[in-house]
C-alpha cells in the first residue's frame, strides 16, 4: 500500500510502517530504523512471554473515518509497528491559554521545550512499562479470546511507545534520541531504574488485576491524552487523537473484564443463595467483597497518576498551550482561566490543630489536575454503575462503589494522611488494623491467583469468569483466536 494523497494510509512497504512521509526524511528514517532493533530487543526479553505462533490481531492500516483496521493472524514477532498521526487540519488555531487563536505549531517552539519534552517522556513511558507489567498474564489466561485481547493490548501500547519515539526523534535532536533509549532502558518495578509514574511499577500478576488495570489505569490514559490532543503542538495533538481510537478498544477490555467477574460472581451468589464469600470462593469464584477491594486499589493509584490537586506545573503547561483540558473546545468560559478560581479537594484547618478533609479554593489554573481528576471519577462511576445493575438484575442486594478521593493516596494533597474509603480520617494505627478490609491481602491475592489456571482450549473458558457476550470483529467466541507455539 501507498501513501494516499492526505497521507492517511499507512505505507506498509517501508521497514517502519508510517503515514508521516519517512522516506522524505533520510536523517530520520535512519535514526529510527537504528532505535528499532532495540525496541524489538526489548520486546523479545519484556514484552509477552506465553509462545505463540499466530495471533489475530488488528493492525492500523488507515487514520481516516473509513475504517482503519486489518484483522489477521500474524506472528507477534512480525507485527508491523507503525507511525501514524491522524489527518493534518492546515487551518487548527490553537484553542485556549495565552498563545489561543494563534495558528497550531508544526515545530516546537524554543522557549517549550523542556516541558513538551517532559510530557512526552512521561506519556512515552507508560506504554511499554504496563506492556512489562502484563509480561505473563498469558501463562494464566481464562480463555483464547482473552488471551487474543491481552496481546492486542500489548501490540498497540507498544505502537503507542513508538508514537512518543518518533515526536522525540523527529523534533528533539539528540537528547530526544537519548530520551527514546531510556523508555526502553528504564522497567517496571525495577529498583535502579523504575518507571516515572507510580501505578506503572505496580505489578499485573493475575486477570482481575489486569481487567481493573485496563478499566482505570487505560482510563487515565485516555483522559490524559485527551488533554494533550488539544496541544498547541500539532504533531502531538495529531498522534494522540489517534491513539485514543486504539485506546478505545482497551476500555472494552477492562469494562466488559471487570462485566463479566461480576456476572460470574453474581450468578453464583443467586443459584447458592448465598452472601457469604468463603462460600463463593470455595466455588471458585471471586467473592464481590475482593473484587471491591481490588477496585479500590486500582482507582486510588490512578488517581495519583492525575498529579497534585494543585499544581503550577499543571497551570503552565494551559497558560503555554501545551497541555488543555478534557473536551476543550465544549467549555463555556474564556479558554484562559486567568481570573477564575475553583473548588479543589484540600486537607482544612478544623480548630484545635486538627484538620479535616474539605475544599479550598485556588485559581482555576493551579486547579487543573483537579478538573481532570473529577472527569475521570465521573466516568469510572458509570463503569460502578454498570456492574451494580449486573448485581441488581441477578436480584442481588449488594453494590459496588468508588472510594474517597482521599482513599490510599500516594501523591497530592491526601499523600499523608489516611482515610476510610468513606473518606473518614483515621490515625496510622487504626489504618494498620483496618487496611486489610478496604485493600488486598496476601489473602484475597493468593485466592485470585489460585484460581488463574490457564484455559487454552478453543471455546473454553474459566469457572470464575463469564464468557463475551460478542466475539472479536464479529468472530465467535470459540474462534481460534490464538495458535500456541
Ligand atoms: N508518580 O505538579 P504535580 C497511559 C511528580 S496513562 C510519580 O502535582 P503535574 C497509559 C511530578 O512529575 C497517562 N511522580 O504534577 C495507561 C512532579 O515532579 P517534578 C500517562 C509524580 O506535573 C495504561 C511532582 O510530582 N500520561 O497513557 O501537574 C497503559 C509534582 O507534581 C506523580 C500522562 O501522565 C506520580 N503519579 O502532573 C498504558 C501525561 N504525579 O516536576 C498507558 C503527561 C506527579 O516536581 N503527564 N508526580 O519533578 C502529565 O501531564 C503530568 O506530568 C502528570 C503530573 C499528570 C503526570
Amino acid at each position: 500500500m501507498t501513501t494516499a494523497p492526505g497521507g492517511t494510509n499507512a505505507d506498509y512497504s517501508e521497514k517502519i510502517p508510517n503515514n508521516v512521509d519517512l522516506r522524505e526524511d533520510r536523517r530520520l528514517q535512519r535514526a529510527l530504523e537504528s532505535w528499532q532493533p532495540n525496541f524489538l530487543s526489548w520486546w523479545q526479553e519484556m514484552g509477552p512471554a506465553l509462545p505463540t505462533r499466530d495471533v489475530y490481531l488488528r493492525t492500523a492500516v488507515n487514520v481516516g473515518r473509513e475504517g482503519w483496521a486489518h484483522f489477521g493472524h500474524v506472528a507477534m514477532r512480525d507485527y508491523r509497528w507503525g507511525i501514524f498521526l491522524a489527518e493534518r487540519d492546515p487551518g487548527r488555531l490553537i484553542g485556549f491559554g495565552q498563545h489561543m487563536g494563534e495558528p497550531a505549531w508544526q515545530q516546537v517552539p524554543g522557549e517549550y521545550r523542556s516541558e513538551l519534552r517532559r510530557l512526552i517522556v512521561i506519556q512515552g513511558d507508560t506504554e511499554p512499562a504496563s506492556v512489562e507489567q502484563q509480561r505473563n498474564l498469558g501463562a494464566t489466561a481464562p480463555s483464547l479470546y482473552d488471551l487474543r485481547n491481552l496481546f492486542q493490548v500489548n501490540v498497540e501500547e507498544g505502537r503507542h511507545l513508538w508514537a512518543m519515539v518518533y515526536l522525540l526523534h523527529a523534533y528533539f535532536g539528540r537528547d530526544g534520541r537519548e530520551e527514546a533509549e531510556d523508555l526502553l532502558r528504564r522497567n517496571s518495578g525495577s529498583a535502579d531504574s523504575p518507571r516515572i509514574l507510580g501505578a506503572f511499577n505496580e505489578e499485573t500478576p493475575d486477570w482481575l488485576s489486569f481487567f481493573m488495570f485496563t478499566y482505570f489505569t487505560d482510563r487515565d490514559g485516555k483522559y490524559q491524552l485527551g488533554t494533550l490532543k488539544e496541544s498547541a503542538f500539532d504533531p502531538l495533538s495529531r498522534t494522540c487523537e489517534f491513539m485514543l481510537k486504539e485506546e478505545a478498544h482497551h476500555m472494552m477490555v477492562g469494562t466488559t473484564g471487570v462485566d463479566r467477574v461480576v456476572e460470574r460472581t453474581a450468578q453464583l451468589m443467586a443459584e447458592n443463595d448465598t452472601a457469604d464469600g468463603a462460600e463463593v470462593a470455595a466455588r471458585g469464584a471471586i467473592p464481590l467483597e475482593m473484587i471491591q477491594k481490588y477496585l479500590n486499589f486500582h482507582y486510588s493509584v490512578s488517581l495519583d497518576l492525575f498529579g497534585g490537586e494543585t499544581s503550577t506545573n499543571v497551570a503552565n503547561y494551559y497558560t503555554a498551550g501545551l497541555k488543555g483540558r478534557w473536551l476543550e473546545g465544549r467549555r463555556k468560559d474564556d479558554h484562559k482561566l486567568t481570573d477564575d478560581g475553583v473548588l479543589v479537594d484540600a486537607l482544612v484547618d478544623a480548630g484545635d490543630r486538627k484538620q479535616s478533609i474539605g475544599q479550598a479554593e485556588v485559581s482555576a489554573l493551579t486547579g487543573l489536575n483537579t478538573d481532570l481528576r473529577r472527569e475521570y471519577t465521573a466516568d469510572c462511576q458509570s463503569g460502578v454503575n454498570r456492574w451494580n445493575k449486573i448485581l441488581a438484575e441477578a436480584g442481588l442486594p449488594q453494590r459496588l462503589r468508588l472510594p474517597h478521593v482521599a482513599f490510599n493516596r500516594k501523591v497530592g494533597a491526601f499523600a499523608g494522611i489516611e482515610t476510610s474509603p468513606e473518606g473518614e480520617l483515621l490515625s496510622a494505627a487504626e489504618w494498620a488494623a483496618k487496611s486489610g478490609q478496604w485493600l488486598p491481602t496476601d489473602v484475597d491475592k493468593t485466592h485470585v491467583r489460585s484460581l488463574m489456571q490457564p484455559v487454552h482450549e478453543r471455546g473454553k473458558i474459566a469457572a470464575w469468569i463469564a464468557p463475551p457476550r460478542n466475539g472479536i470483529n464479529g468472530k465467535p467466541f470459540d474462534y481460534e483466536y490464538v495458535h500456541l507455539a
